[in-house]
């Protein structure tokens, strides 16, 4: 199959953890994705810029700028762009508010789809420390819930002064192989709970690199997923119904090209 592929118009589209500036990064499938994908909305949820790593290691090959350039034109061509940051680009986070060339930041947003119903959308590494402490936590009660949340904004503060690298989700969950889809299903389990606490639909957010689009106990949970690995984004069609987009091939052709698995841990460590 060679056939055309037409670039495709939605409400919305949602993105995250495209690690710009690690070498795991895929610019050439995110800028393909975004030439052939517009909307009137655009959400950046999170880790699109990996901050840990470029202040270790600088890269910025061409690939970074084409993507941020494109972002860019988007918004100068009417595009509304929201940057929700994550762990790897929250040196952002000190800026809720803030416009830079079009582009909006907010820590998180609640966002109503064309069907009435409202998404909260976040990143999702807030829950990292309740995730990896969940039966404790579950002992232990409500308060030491929240008390852990905000352990965990302090904890990633000292590191960072301290020059040591964000605790990686992925990178963890990938090394404990026969716990990972425990983990996995925990962050989705805690996520869909703050939605519930939001008295919201659903969640839109990022972090895990596990593209997902399901229903958790009433609650929508949709996964953005990542452009490291498996290459996906979630569209908000005109009517309001989602889907899931992956996109790992490049040119105007329905070819669909093996992604590597990554090399390293340095890769693994995108996350
Ligand atoms: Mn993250």
């Amino acid at each position: 199959m060679t056939g055309q592929v037409d670039t495709r118009h939605f409400r919305t589209l949602f993105i995250s953890d495209v690690h710009l500036g690690s070498k795991a990064a895929r610019t050439d499938f995110l800028l393909d994705f975004l030439r052939y994908h517009e909307a009137d909305t655009l959400f950046l949820v999170g880790d699109i810029v990996d901050g840990w790593r470029l202040k270790r290691n600088w890269y910025w090959p061409q690939g970074c700028n084409d993507v941020v350039q494109k972002l860019l034109r988007k918004a100068r061509k009417g595009a509304r762009i929201v940057y929700i940051p994550g762990n790897h680009d929250e040196f952002l986070r000190s800026f809720p508010g803030m416009h830079f060339g079009g582009i909006e930041v907010a820590e998180r947003a609640i966002y109503e789809m064309a069907d009435g119903k409202k998404y909260l959308i976040l990143h999702g590494d807030e829950f990292d420390v309740v995730v990896r402490n969940a039966r404790l936590l579950a002992y232990l009660g409500d308060w030491a819930y929240d008390a852990a949340i905000a352990i965990n904004v302090v904890l990633a503060a000292v590191r960072r002064r301290l020059g040591m690298p964000y605790w990686s989700f992925s990178a963890w969950a990938k090394l404990q192989v026969k716990h990972a889809v425990n983990f996995i299903g925990e962050f989705q389990r805690v996520v869909a709970e703050e939605a519930r606490r939001n008295n919201v639909d659903g969640v839109i957010c990022g972090h895990i690199h596990h593209a997902v689009m399901e229903d958790i106990e009433g609650i929508h949970y949709v996964n953005t997923g990542d452009w490291v690995e498996s290459c996906t984004a979630i569209a908000e069609n005109h009517d309001g119904t989602l889907e899931m987009i992956s996109w790992q091939k490049i040119g105007n052709t329905a070819e669909i090209k093996a992604l590597p698995k990554p090399q390293s841990v340095e890769d693994m460590q995108a996350a």
